[in-house]
């Protein structure tokens, strides 16, 4: 097949050399002889900056001059991983760097390799809000990012002794060739402080917020190239500095010490990104953290919006649009309006006029504890101004459209209320945001109507039109072009490369899924990939792994909902069977698992530690011969999940129905060619509906008959009783075996399933996850069959990718125009 993309290499490899030579000598003050890898990563960076550079300047004097409307992505996560090879992917002078570096005598994918990743963001959500700019400058769409420039991102996990320790993240101890820090854009912020009432004769009041302290916004741009690089958009990440003006005062009284004291606790606000992905716990510097960028960001939006629009406040909604990634940002909300008010002098019902159609905010999770809320005194004494506000707001949507819709209905205004009223009150930042934006959306279709019926059912009755679904997606450059090489060249040639732009093209390698030639091409590939990560896997913990056994992986966040331990009980059921019988008939299986715990999160750190202590025993195990391996490699991260989703036969997709909104690895895996195995939860359910489910491994129960079964009274002692072989695992992890001399280190699990009532039903799942991992072995004796069904999902997966997700919010959301730059 021809190639049908239209870039064409804008350097040649001649010129590639010289522009790496260049920045070694000028910009680095080294030179080929003297340079180590970092160095030489670092010049190819600044060598591709170059590039980067001419197409940024391009694309903003374009959106500046035509004043275009733009949408802004607010989000505390943007789980960036790498830059560099995606970079040379999208620009297409990866083989040309490839070559320029060879003839240097160096290996592009070494020095890609010394890249540290940008790791500003804790998992699904994080990640997703980097495809999406991905996606968005790929489509030729005006967006930017905005985010914290965190000094440490998420952080290191390392094992001790089978625990995990965490450490801090250092991605920019020496500096970050990809950032360009924008002083002429910084940006104050106020906090703390007080209210003041101000009468003005003739005027009626208007109020002055008197700060108690003021940050410095310092932005930090990262430039995102799209795929065939004509639009090259932006992130910027605020930092936290000392507003040194402001803290002269303090200064001048004589309190050099505390001035000091002053700028390190201003420096705190952007130092580190809060590891959990569920809520935590009403902490006063992550909302700290959330006021300060969401602030800097709508005042730079605002600024930009002034510049071309004067102050015609009415065309805001038209120009304007701001997506708020969970309810992290939500903030943002009462910023816009403060300014609006109390800054630009509008009238409060065209300033919330305004806020109603500037807004739209999508949901990720339907799991009660995670639904953000902060305490109304912890609102009240860092942003005093911001609470009169929601308070107002809150008010106004009970005796105006609650009132009018249930007359008399205090329950209905309790529940619907921004405020709780238990002790102490608390502010529901979810219904602040489904009260304000304009769009609400789920992330995947079951999780959207879940949404509608389960989580906000009053605000659906309210808001007919309000929530809505898009369904999640991953960009195919980094996800397969960049990660999957070996793949990418395959479908090149087979249906061309313009899958990369369109991957609905994807379908077209089905009618080979039974062509034993290209079946055979295909499983090569895999073979290839798993013996990249066999080598990592010695590497990083010397275990030896055969890439003749299913590569089996569960990569993602601990969490109890997405049921690790699940995979763990299984293990041990096979372990005990081998056991039992040597002779035990199983094609070998390695166990692979990612995965970092939230450092407060108990459980999630037993389970780990458990994995850890089964995989010692296991794998040291002479007795069962190698059928099975079970690896837990440490700090699962953008960058090593780009190795293993290449490598894996079997995707673990196995969360409790109902409670993953969507997920997103799922479908990583399987445009690279895994299988699934998995509940009927998330995007899983869309990926059956495009895949076919019976070309998957479907089980466990519904999120139908989860309601039933939790409403009819579960009691996991039932199944505990009813099937020995569970009954046998459980107790197993009692005794010793695992932890010689130590008995119950690992009993805490037992207890979690059985004593305090397996929240997550695994239990009940237990049996039909058996069953379809022994549906698994059974399809694997056939490779032929097996390449099949990994063909299959491949060529599938054309509707998970988020230049789709990106034109549904385009459309369905945001109203927005691609913008062709001249
Ligand atoms: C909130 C308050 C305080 C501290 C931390 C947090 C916090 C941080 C991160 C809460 C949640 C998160 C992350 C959530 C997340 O990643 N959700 C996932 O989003 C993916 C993208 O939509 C979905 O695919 C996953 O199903 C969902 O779990």
């Amino acid at each position: 097949k021809q190639k049908t993309s239209v870039a064409v290499p804008s350097v040649n490899c001649a010129e590639m050399q010289q522009a790496i030579i260049d920045r070694l000598h000028k910009g680095l003050g080294t030179d080929k002889n003297k340079a180590n890898n970092k160095a030489w990563w670092n010049a190819t960076c600044q060598a591709v900056n170059e590039l980067v550079f001419e197409k940024l300047t391009q694309t903003h004097q374009n959106h500046a001059e035509k004043d275009t409307r733009a949408v802004n992505y607010l989000s505390l996560e943007f789980l960036m991983g790498r830059l560099l090879s995606n970079n040379l992917q999208n620009l297409e002078v990866f083989d040309v760097t490839q070559q320029a570096l060879k003839a240097l005598g160096k290996d592009l994918y070494e020095i890609c390799d010394e890249e540290p990743d940008m790791a500003l963001g804790n998992g699904g959500l994080g990640r997703l809000a980097a495809c999406f700019i991905d996606s968005l400058a790929t489509l030729g769409y005006p967006a930017i990012g905005y985010g914290i420039h965190y000094e440490h991102g998420l952080f290191k996990q390392e094992f001790q002794d089978g625990r995990q320790i965490e450490r801090p993240d250092t991605w920019r101890e020496y500096g970050n060739p990809w950032e360009i820090c924008r002083p002429e854009s910084i940006q104050f912020v106020p906090l703390y402080g007080y209210v003041e009432t101000v009468y003005e004769q003739g005027k009626g009041s208007r109020k002055v917020w008197h700060a108690g302290q003021k940050l410095k916004g310092v932005p930090w741009d990262i430039p995102i190239v799209g795929y065939g690089a004509k639009t090259v958009n932006i992130l910027r990440l605020w930092e936290s500095r000392s507003h040194e003006a402001f803290d002269w005062d303090v200064f001048n009284a004589g309190g050099y010490v505390d001035a000091q004291a002053e700028k390190s606790k201003a420096e705190t606000v952007s130092k580190v990104l809060y590891p959990n992905d569920s809520t935590d716990a009403g902490k006063e510097l992550r909302l700290i953290q959330q006021y300060f960028f969401c602030a800097c960001s709508v005042k730079d939006i605002l600024r930009r919006f002034k510049r071309a629009n004067k102050e015609d406040w009415s065309l805001l909604p038209e120009k304007v649009a701001i997506q708020l990634n969970d309810t992290h940002p939500t903030i943002a909300i009462p910023e816009l309006m403060r300014i609006l008010i109390d800054e630009e002098g509008l009238e409060w019902p065209e300033a919330w006029e305004i806020c109603q159609k500037t807004f739209a905010y999508t949901n990720h999770t339907l799991l009660p504890e995670a639904l953000e809320k902060w305490s109304v005194a912890l609102f009240e004494k860092v942003l005093p101004r911001h609470l009169e506000i929601i308070y107002e707001i809150n008010s106004q949507f009970l005796t105006k459209v609650v009132e009018k819709k249930w007359p008399g209905d205090d329950a209905k205004k309790s529940k619907l209320s921004v405020i709780e009223e238990s002790q102490p009150r608390m502010v529901r930042m979810a219904n602040l945001c489904v009260i304000t934006a304009y769009k609400v959306n789920g992330v995947a279709a079951v999780h959207s109507e879940l949404v509608k019926t389960d989580l906000f059912p009053e605000f659906h009755e309210l808001f007919p039109t309000k929530l809505v679904n898009v369904t999640n997606g991953v960009t195919p450059r980094r996800w397969l072009k960049a990660c999957n090489p070996g793949l990418a060249t395959l479908l090149d040639e087979t249906i061309g490369d313009d899958w990369v732009l369109n991957l609905d093209k994807l379908k077209g390698i089905l009618p080979k899924a039974t062509d034993s030639d290209f079946q055979q091409r295909f499983m090569d590939i895999k073979k290839e990939n798993k013996m990249v990560m066999a080598k990592i896997i010695k590497e990083e913990t010397d275990v030896e792994v055969s890439v003749d056994a299913i590569f089996d992986v569960q990569i993602k966040r601990l969490h109890e909902y997405k049921r690790q331990q699940l995979n763990l009980i299984h293990i041990l059921t096979l372990y005990k069977r081998l056991l039992e019988d040597p002779d035990y008939d199983m094609i070998p299986r390695v166990f692979l698992f990612g995965a970092k715990a939230a450092p407060g999160y108990h459980m999630a750190k037993e389970i780990i530690f458990a994995l850890n202590k089964i995989a010692d025993k296991v794998n040291n195990d002479v007795r069962i011969k190698d059928k099975l391996k079970v690896v837990f490699l440490p700090n699962y991260r953008v960058s090593l999940a780009e190795k293993m989703f290449p490598a894996a036969d079997v995707s673990e997709q196995i969360s409790t129905a109902g409670l993953e909104a969507s997920g997103t690895g799922n479908m990583k895996f399987s445009l690279n060619g895994a299988l699934t195995i998995g509940t009927m939860d998330g995007a899983n359910i869309e990926m059956a509906e495009e895949i076919g489910a019976e070309h998957m491994f479907i089980f466990g129960l519904s999120v139908e008959e989860v309601k039933a079964l939790k409403a009819e009274g579960y009691n996991p002692y039932d199944y505990y009783y009813n099937n020995p072989e569970l009954k046998s695992v459980l107790d197993w992890l009692d005794s010793d075996f695992f932890t010689p001399s130590h008995p119950g280190l690992l009993s805490d699990i037992k207890r979690s399933l059985l004593d305090w009532g397996d929240e997550y039903l695994c239990l009940a799942d237990y049996e039909s996850y058996v069953n379809a991992h022994q549906a698994i072995d059974t399809l694997y004796r056939d490779q032929s069959a097996w390449a099949e069904k990994a063909i299959l999902n491949a060529g599938a997966m054309g509707k998970f990718n988020s230049d789709r997700s990106i034109e549904d919010y385009a459309t369905k959301i945001w109203n927005l125009k691609k913008f062709p730059i001249t």
